[in-house]
């Protein structure tokens, strides 16, 4: 290991010879397939992880159920009590396992750090959360009775996480999931397994110090037949996926099949609409942002581009100015916008969808190759791409390619960008650039952009925690974070209670012998 990774590696706590153990159910074992975790950025292998023995994952299970029968009775603001604990515990931490991030999954430092700073801002939400997570008083059409509307703990929530945020979307989860009295159970993408294992060392020891089950967030590092006994285990009330449309595909119609619930937040294509009006000194820098950010591995990087016929050719001169200034690099050295693809898999997606591009007679402004010179590392071009159809049928409109590619088709009328924007299969963020009231209210209104996210002068990414982020379509409808999405993580239990000396029936019925 190089001296770096491990000073990264022992900062957290994490061991940096030997094999780790990757299971955490109150205690940490694991005696399974070993796994391993491999820097993009030099091809290092980070750690050997031992994941879960089918055994070893039934027992998790069960010392999850158990930790939740415990913790379900703490009261709401003691459990937010706890969730501040965590925060801070995190916020300590929020450098290392930044770069951590970095290390391990590839994104530059700024966003290592920056993901770690949404987990943090979550759990803010989640203590807020935690004193009012509200029922309600309904009127009971019979004298003398009430009805209420009780919020009570809902089970175990587990968690299938991606690599692209291998802490935030946690985050989001276990956060609101704690909240509401749950204890989770978290499986994290089989190649940013020390991301998980540093967070669930943050979290465990807040728990433990406050004298509850570790069990309460529990981890089991295992590929697809850990995930497969997970979602189809009857004790887990909710599952909330994050990941391929394919494998969502099968994750909801499994956990439907055992009326379970899920929050599915699957692929995203998101697209930029750029008016005539617009301020390019603002759209520019922030549809660069948008699809070179994170190395296009967003679910909310921006993959098409439509731009208003007038400006176009301005737009993209500013943005290929912006595109050649990137110099590929060490996410973790100051100054670098662009890092590694998480996989040498991704890179040969990326190669394949440039493939498609250049034979179906796309023109490749700029981009299109590996940077070979950097390999072991899985460095690719960003890429802005015009191709030779702006029909929306075809298959690069159509396909979310996880890389820096960035699809630009000029339009005459906000109509014809709208819906285009709207006929692709997935519905996760969207965003327009004007400074017409009239363009701005199309936009976000009942004929304007159908995704879950409907930006106006910001891009597609980044966004924040406070609003429910979710997409729609072939993207799963889920809403985590902000919001409302909460009362997913609860069972609502409708209480109806009779104060008076009768016993009357609803509707008027009578029913007397
Ligand atoms: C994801 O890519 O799965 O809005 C989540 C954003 C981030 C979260 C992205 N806050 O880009």
């Amino acid at each position: 290991l190089s001296t770096r990774a491990s000073n990264f590696l022992s900062a957290l706590g994490l061991p940096t010879t030997g094999e780790i153990s990757g299971v955490y159910d109150g205690e940490w074992k694991g005696s399974g397939e070993v796994m391993l975790s491999v820097c993009p950025t030099t091809g290092e292998e980070l750690a050997r992880v031992k994941s879960a023995t089918p055994e070893e994952l039934h027992a998790t299970l069960e010392q999850t159920r158990k930790a939740y029968t415990q913790f379900r009775l703490v009261p709401a603001p003691r459990r937010g009590e706890v969730i501040r604990q965590i925060r801070e515990a995190l916020a300590a931490k929020r450098e290392d396992l930044g770069a951590l991030v970095s290390l391990e999954m590839g994104k530059i430092r700024t966003e290592g750090i920056g993901e770690v700073q949404e987990f943090v801002d979550i759990c803010d939400y989640a203590v807020g959360l935690s004193r009012m997570m509200n029922g309600r008083v309904v009127a009971s059409e019979r004298l003398g009775h009430s009805i209420l509307e009780v919020p009570n703990p809902l089970g175990v929530v587990a968690v299938l996480s991606a690599f692209n945020f291998p802490v935030a979307v946690y985050g989001w989860n276990l956060s609101l999931s704690l909240a509401a009295g749950n204890a989770t159970i978290w499986k994290p993408s089989p190649t940013t397994p020390l991301c998980a294992i540093a967070v669930t060392k943050i979290v465990s020891s807040v728990l433990e110090r406050n004298g509850l089950p570790g069990a309460v967030a529990s981890l089991v590092t295992g590929g697809k037949d850990a995930g497969e006994a997970i979602v189809e285990s009857r004790d887990v009330e909710l599952v909330s996926f994050t990941g391929s449309e394919h494998v969502g595909r099968i994750v909801g119609k499994t956990v439907a099949s055992r009326f379970g619930k899920v929050i599915l937040e699957l692929g995203g294509n998101n697209a930029s609409i750029v008016m005539s009006d617009a301020d390019l000194s603002l759209a520019v820098p922030s549809v660069f942002f948008g699809a070179v950010g994170t190395a296009g591995q967003r679910c909310t990087s921006t993959r098409r581009l439509y731009l208003h016929e007038d400006i176009a050719h301005d737009f993209l001169e500013r943005l290929q100015k912006l595109y050649k200034s990137v110099i590929p690099g060490d996410p973790l050295v100051d100054g670098t916008l662009l890092g590694p693809l998480h996989t040498n898999a991704a890179c040969a997606t990326y190669a394949s969808a440039v493939e498609y591009l250049r034979s179906s007679g796309a023109e490749i402004l700029t981009g299109g190759n590996k940077y070979e010179h950097l390999a072991p590392g899985n460095f690719v071009e960003p890429t802005i791409a015009i191709p030779k159809s702006a029909n929306t049928n075809d298959y690069i409109w159509k396909t979310e390619t996880f890389a820096p590619i960035l699809n630009v088709a000029l339009f005459k009328e906000l109509e014809q960008a709208i819906e285009w924007n709207n006929n692709v299969p997935q519905g996760l963020s969207s965003s327009l650039w004007t400074r017409d009231l009239r363009n701005l209210g199309k936009w976000i209104g009942p004929s304007g952009s159908d995704a879950g996210i409907v930006n106006v002068n910001v891009g597609t990414s980044g966004a924040e925690i406070g609003a429910a982020f979710g997409g729609n379509k072939s993207t799963g409808w889920g809403r985590e974070s902000g919001g409302d999405s909460w009362k997913q993580y609860v069972r609502w239990s409708a209480c109806t209670i009779n104060f008076s000396d009768e016993a009357p029936l609803a509707q008027g019925v009578n029913f007397v012998a």
